[in-house]
């Protein structure tokens, strides 16, 4: 862990571990790669400690005797939402793995591991702590909106109508530095007034039972128009809901047998706990070829449920963070540390929503290079050229 990304908390290691040799162990190996960490031989005065004492990370064995990791884990869950969990085992079950990972373990370690594997683990943990404080300052900085429902009455209506008219524009998204278009973003339109914006047409949808049928048109609208004789990628907005469709992990799905050149968002705006086995749906995607992007960062709920759960490839900020981020130093401040860190995490970042040349400068100068904005191109059908 480096210096320059200390968490304005505590740095510390709460270890557990019931084996009085492995707790030594896994002690001396965190100390000598430099973490800062303290040992609990049980659950209960790990418990104890957690009242008392915020860790920046928690690396605990599942089995031990009285309060075993899990139960431990979920203690500290009532506390903290945002301390990454560690949880080692002897026994990989799979159930136990399942459990981990719904109470919100971070990863599951597998006995015996190799110390540089520990290392690594308990690094990334500390970047993700970080991360989930920025996540909460951005959250602060730029305020949340409510969302409202329409009328019900003429939905249907209006839905069939807006389905009837449905296309799609393409908006830029380029590199400053390269002043090239690296992908476009397909975004839903539809000719019909029925709904005052896409998100509106969504929601109706939702309510009638029918977003399966909306977010299908949209993939195969968007597979009709992908340029065959161009590199360039396409971004592709899934709704939470779109993960339960089978049509989604079809082979021959038509944007299926495009999917080396598709990268799926996936809006951290709506939770996905309605989704079950979301890491198992994601690593389908993943393994068809798709990308996975995590869109409107910072706009969603703070903490790093859906960053942890999606493992994106890609994080895209949201334009209310982005708004403004020249004349806000507060705004600066958070978009250069988390893009650092996002950095460090391997995880490319794409800024949305860049309106003005400030802006603009200022990303590219906090390391920011990706963009994305009225400013290069509107939304368009055909694929708009950027003037640069
Ligand atoms: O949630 P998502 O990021 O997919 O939504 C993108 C929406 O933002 C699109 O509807 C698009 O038209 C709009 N948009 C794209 N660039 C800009 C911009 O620079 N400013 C504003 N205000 N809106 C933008
Ligand atoms: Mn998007």
């Amino acid at each position: 862990m480096t210096r320059e990304h200390a968490s304005q908390g505590s740095e510390c290691v709460l270890i557990v571990e019931d084996e009085p040799s492995l707790l030594r162990l896994y002690l001396r190996v965190l100390a000598d790669a430099g973490f800062e960490v303290e040992g609990a031989s049980d659950g209960a005065t790990a418990a104890a400690r957690i009242q008392q004492k915020t860790y920046a990370a928690i690396v605990s064995d599942i089995s031990m005797p009285g309060m075993d990791g899990l139960r431990l884990l979920q203690t500290v869950r009532e506390r903290d939402l945002d301390v990454p969990v560690i949880l080692i085992t002897g026994y990989p079950a799979v159930e136990t793995a399942i459990h981990a990972v719904e109470y919100g373990a971070l990863r599951y370690l597998v006995k015996p591991f190799e110390e540089d594997v520990l290392c690594d683990a308990v690094g990334k943990a500390l970047r993700l702590h970080e991360l989930a404080r920025l996540k909460r300052e951005a959250v602060a900085i730029i305020g949340r909106k409510g969302t409202q429902l329409g009328d019900r009455a003429g939905l249907e209506a209006a839905l069939a109508r807006s389905m009837q008219s449905l296309w799609m524009a393409y908006q830029p998204i380029i590199s400053w530095s390269n002043k090239k278009v690296i992908a476009f973003e397909a975004l839903l339109r539809s000719s019909e007034g029925a709904f005052p914006d896409p998100g509106a047409m969504l929601e109706a949808a939702m309510r009638l039972g029918r977003l399966e049928e909306v977010g299908r048109a949209i993939r195969a609208r968007v597979a009709l128009e992908i340029r065959p004789s161009e590199a360039e990628s396409f971004f592709v907005n899934l709704h939470t809901h779109d993960l339960l469709d089978e049509t989604l992990y079809s082979a021959v799905s038509p944007l299926s047998l495009l999917a080396d050149r598709v990268v799926l968002e996936i809006t951290e705006r709506a939770a996905l706990d309605a989704v079950p086995d979301v890491a198992r749906r994601i690593s389908r995607l993943r393994g068809m070829g798709f990308r996975i992007a995590l869109d409107d960062m910072g706009a969603g709920y703070a903490g790093l449920t859906s960053f942890t759960q999606l493992e994106p490839d890609i994080v895209k900020f949201d334009m209310s963070l982005v708004r403004g981020v020249s004349d806000d130093p507060r705004k600066r401040k958070v978009i250069q540390s988390m893009a650092a860190l996002f950095k460090e995490l391997g995880v490319l970042v794409i800024a949305e929503g860049v309106e003005t040349v400030a802006e603009r400068n200022t990303l590219a100068e906090i390391g920011c290079d990706l963009l994305q904005g009225h400013l290069f191109a509107r939304p368009a059908i055909p694929f708009p050229k950027v003037a640069w």
